[in-house]
């Protein structure tokens, strides 16, 4: 088929979104940032915000995120992007504020800011991408690291005398009086890219209706953290990831 027959709009499966720029990403083969960056714009576009919306990156991978879309970004220290969304969106309040966040980030040193700005209910929108590791700085053990699971840190697996256990930071969220919805999703599928779509499109829209803090947790791989290949990484992840950390809504106050 010639490229002039695929992008004719009955053949156009899936389009590149207006807000996402041509820069090339700097992500590895088979990452899970890129997937969740383009549902973003998605959304946005969807919901007609592209002027109204502010994300917070902080450190990590994502870090530069503020380089493929094409929205207002603040970038925060380490672990604090609750605590800086919380300002942007209490100086803006028409605006929609959403922090992007790995594990490390949200899970270990920013374990303060995200629980305490999800149980005021800031309404903001809180991307964690759980990929079970540090990924940024070099696959060392994150809190999320499942039990006997290799990482640069732990080699020999993730020991539970030595390391404590993995925490499911987002069980934990959804006990808090402040959010309104806490989702575990993927985007490794194209039917899991959909569900996630739809569940990032209602945190979107409780943000805009005052509702308090919606959370959605996209289980992730990391290749290069993991040391596999993108194929292998999410089966490993179908298979490990999922049982620990399993899909769906943990709470969902419609
Ligand atoms: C205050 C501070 N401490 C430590 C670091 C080093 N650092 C950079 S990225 C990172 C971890 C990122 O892991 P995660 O949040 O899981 O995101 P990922 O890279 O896996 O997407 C760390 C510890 C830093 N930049 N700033």
């Amino acid at each position: 088929m010639e490229l002039n027959e695929i992008i004719k709009p009955e053949n156009l499966v899936y389009d590149k979104p207006g807000l996402m720029n041509n820069n090339p990403m700097h992500y590895c083969p088979g990452c899970s940032h890129g997937v969740i960056h383009k549902l973003i714009a998605e959304v946005i576009a969807d919901m007609g915000l592209e002027d109204q919306t502010i994300g917070v990156s902080p450190v990590g991978c994502a870090v530069f995120a503020y380089n493929y879309l094409d929205i207002d970004w603040i970038e925060a220290a380490h672990g604090r992007a609750p605590a800086v969304a919380t300002a942007a969106k209490r100086l803006n309040p028409d605006k929609m504020v959403f922090t992007y966040q790995g594990d490390g980030d949200l899970a270990a040193i920013g374990t303060a800011e995200t629980i305490h700005a999800s149980n005021r209910g800031e309404n903001i929108v809180i991307v964690f991408v759980n990929n079970a590791i540090y990924g940024m700085t070099g696959g060392q053990m994150a809190p999320t690291t499942l039990e006997g699971m290799p990482t640069s840190t732990t080699p020999y697996g993730r020991d539970i005398a030595l390391n404590g256990y993995p925490l499911k930071i987002t069980n934990l969220l959804a006990q808090l009086e402040g959010t309104c919805l806490v989702t575990r999703q993927s985007v490794h599928t194209a039917a899991a890219v959909r569900k996630a779509k739809k569940m990032l499109r209602k945190a979107f829209e409780n943000a805009m209706a005052g509702k308090g803090t919606s959370i959605v947790e996209f289980v992730s791989t990391c290749s290069s953290g993991w040391k596999t290949t993108p194929e292998k990484a999410n089966k490993w992840m179908e298979e490990n990831m999922f049982p620990f950390y399993p899909l769906g809504d943990l709470k969902n106050n419609d």
